[in-house]
């Protein structure tokens, strides 16, 4: 598969407001959406860096996967998403390869994104988000 760019590091929080206040006064950054993603029980800010975007993800239910991660790990880098072009192929190449997807088909993330995450058990303990734009599907 062809990665294209890292299109965003995801940092769980505890809480949304106090966190952008720290990227936007310490790094000079501007949060420039809030977005609740109401299937990931997730609400998330996004500042753009370059090619890249920060993306905040403040748990809005107790049983979400963000709060089971913060329960355990604490606040911190929650996963790493990268850019393809071809996301339907790229996860049957991940799977053919011997890669647990936990998103089999492409789902609808945050900011309109096809979106499928990898299972950590079998990417040596990293969370990893592979996206797309939903016209680069197609092709
Ligand atoms: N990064 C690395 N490892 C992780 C992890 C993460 N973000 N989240 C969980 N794990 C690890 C746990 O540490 C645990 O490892 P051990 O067995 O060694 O203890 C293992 O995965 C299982 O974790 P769990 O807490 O028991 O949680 P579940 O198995 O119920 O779920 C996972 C884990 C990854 C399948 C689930 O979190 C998931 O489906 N994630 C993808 C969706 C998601 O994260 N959504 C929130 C973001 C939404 C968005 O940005 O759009």
């Amino acid at each position: 598969m062809k990665l294209t760019h890292i299109e965003h590091v995801a940092i769980a929080v505890k809480n949304l407001e106090e966190s952008i206040k720290f990227y936007e006064d310490i790094f000079g950054l501007k949060c420039y959406k809030i977005e609740e993603i109401k299937d990931q029980k997730v609400k998330t800010a996004f500042f753009q860096i370059g090619e890249t975007k920060i993306e905040l993800l403040e748990s809005t239910e107790e049983d979400s996967p963000v709060s089971k991660f913060i329960k355990k790990n604490g606040e911190g880098i929650h996963h790493i998403a990268f850019a393809v072009n071809e996301l339907q192929n790229a996860l049957d190449e991940a799977k053919a390869k011997g890669i647990e997807l936990i998103d089999e088909k492409p789902r609808t993330g945050a900011e309109g994104l096809n979106i499928s995450f990898l299972h950590p058990k079998s990417t040596h303990g990293v969370l990893i988000e592979l996206c797309s734009h939903p016209e680069q599907n197609e092709k």
